[in-house]
């Protein structure tokens, strides 16, 4: 008895003391996230992150952030062709549109893991941070070059 209360009571006080913002932070309403995955190459290149946040509300939603303690700084980019010349730039937010989704994809907007401190197979967590101080946690599977099999 004296163990099953320990690990309960001890959980919740760990995240309290690391993370009180968050602890007052409610889940976005009518946001569900679709196919999340990474895909990992090496420790020292940065690993893309992709998902599908679909809005079943009526009220826009927008992608500010992501934290992952698996990735040292996770940013927030968007491949953008330049010229020819495939690139990318950080960008402050991703909309949501009530009654719809959007889609982090190669090749249009994604997240970045800078250090990527994983392997394939491995699942990390992520979470998403929106517009308006929602937070939403997530357990995010790792795949390799080839992507998920
Ligand atoms: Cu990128």
């Amino acid at each position: 008895m004296r163990k099953t209360l320990l690990a309960c009571c001890l959980a919740p006080l760990a995240v309290a003391l690391a993370l009180p913002v968050q602890l007052l932070a409610a889940a976005p309403a009518n946001i569900t996230v679709q196919k999340p995955w990474i895909r990992y190459l090496l420790p020292n290149i940065p690993a893309g992150g992709y998902l599908t946040l679909v809005n079943t509300g009526d009220i826009p939603a927008t992608l500010i952030g992501a934290t992952s303690p698996a990735c040292g700084a996770l940013m927030l980019h968007e491949s953008v062709n330049m010229g020819g010349t495939a690139m990318m730039m950080a960008v402050t937010g991703v909309p949501v549109p009530a009654h719809g989704q959007a889609e982090l994809v190669e090749g249009g907007y994604h997240l970045m893991c800078m250090q990527p401190k994983m392997q394939p197979g491995d699942e990390v967590a992520v979470t998403l941070d929106f517009a308006g101080g929602a937070t939403l946690p997530l357990r995010v599977p790792v795949y390799g070059p080839a992507g998920a099999p």
